[in-house]
């Protein structure tokens, strides 16, 4: 079987993560894109030469050329411009949004069979503005932010909790950012929702809440503390969490910025939902039942994604 090829749009903190990661777990041979010469080539360099220490024997190319993703199994997109302390995710949108008519475009003609996965932000606007300046169809392309958003919750609970993390699934809908929707009737630990939990005493009400605006916040704290960016470890470990499960199959249920065409009242938006992610890509919305409460969430969250698309147009008028 032929190696597969995993393409980096973005050859910068994430970019330069996932490639190691991708190189550390074997998915294929790597290439690292960046439109800033020699950087790519330098990270590309220096993670060949974990090879012979690792045991990996992986291909790692750096390039300023979209030629080279020719043939992209799956891309990963983090081009652009990450968050400065006292920035909002929605200033990047107008020089985010010009990186995505270029990465767009590079990747339908060079790669229109990859599995696109989008982690730019303000992501649920970039990965529908990629979308449509790709072309490609749209199981095809998939935004990264829920794995990261619910991770961050898992990682505040457990911790709430006294618990291993590793039991901890929960469960977060809508957008990337101040408007995501921690759904607690779908967060449990080892099958036991928060609530029980909550009730046997393991935690208070109040410290959940505080643990959900923590965590929608998560993105903000870790770019206070870093002062010159963003975070870049999970952000990179949830966007190959993805990529493994369109590579190998796994039919993996992730939440993700997917496009609906109807699912939950949402049509023609990429929203934060549920997908069953598998060799076609995403295979499936996974509709749950929602409280009142979490419908009222994802609609703010829904608005807050119109509004961005708006603004989109406004700057680019062939969207
Ligand atoms: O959950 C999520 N989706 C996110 C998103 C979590 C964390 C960070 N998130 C966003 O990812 C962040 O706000 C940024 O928009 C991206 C990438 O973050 P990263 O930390 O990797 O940013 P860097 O280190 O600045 O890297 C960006 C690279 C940099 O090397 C630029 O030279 C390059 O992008 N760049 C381009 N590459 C290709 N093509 C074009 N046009 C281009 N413009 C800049």
């Amino acid at each position: 079987m032929a190696r597969k090829k995993i393409a980096l749009i973005g050859a910068g903190n994430i970019g330069g993560t996932l490639a190691h990661l991708a190189a550390l777990k074997g998915l294929g041979d790597i290439v690292l894109f960046d439109v800033v010469e020699g950087v790519p080539q330098g990270k590309a360099l220096d993670l060949s030469q974990c090879g012979p220490v690792e045991g990996f024997d992986a291909n790692i190319k750096g390039s300023n050329d979209y030629a080279d993703i020719a043939g992209a199994d799956v891309i990963i997109v983090t081009a652009g411009v990450a968050r400065k302390p006292g920035m909002s995710r929605d200033d990047l949108l107008g020089i985010n949004l010009k990186v995505m008519k270029a990465v767009g475009e590079g990747i339908a003609a060079n790669a229109p069979d990859a599995f696109v996965i989008c982690i730019t932000n303000p992501l649920d606007a970039m990965v529908w503005a990629l979308r449509e300046f790709s072309g490609l169809p749209h199981n095809k392309v998939v935004g990264m932010a829920g794995v990261l958003d619910s991770a961050r919750f898992s990682h505040f609970l457990a911790d709430e909790f006294g618990v291993s993390v590793k039991d901890v699934n929960t469960f977060v809908l809508g957008g990337h950012g101040d408007t995501m929707v921690p759904v607690l009737e779908y967060s449990t630990v080892s099958g036991i929702p928060v609530s029980d939990l909550i009730e046997m005493g393991f935690s208070t009400k109040e410290k959940v809440d505080e643990i959900i605006k923590r965590t929608r916040g998560g993105g903000g704290e870790i770019v206070a503390l870093l002062k010159t960016g963003s975070a870049y470890y999970a952000p990179a470990t949830s966007g190959i969490a993805m990529a493994e499960a369109y590579l190998y199959d796994q039919k993996r249920i992730l939440p993700a910025a997917a496009h609906l065409t109807g699912q939950y009242g949402i049509d023609d938006l990429y929203v934060g939902v549920p997908v069953v992610i598998g060799a076609n890509g995403v295979e499936k919305v996974v509709e749950v039942k929602l409280s009142d409460e979490a419908k009222g969430n994802l609609q703010v969250s829904v608005d807050a994604v119109k509004e961005l698309l708006v603004a989109c147009k406004g700057i680019d008028g062939t969207l």
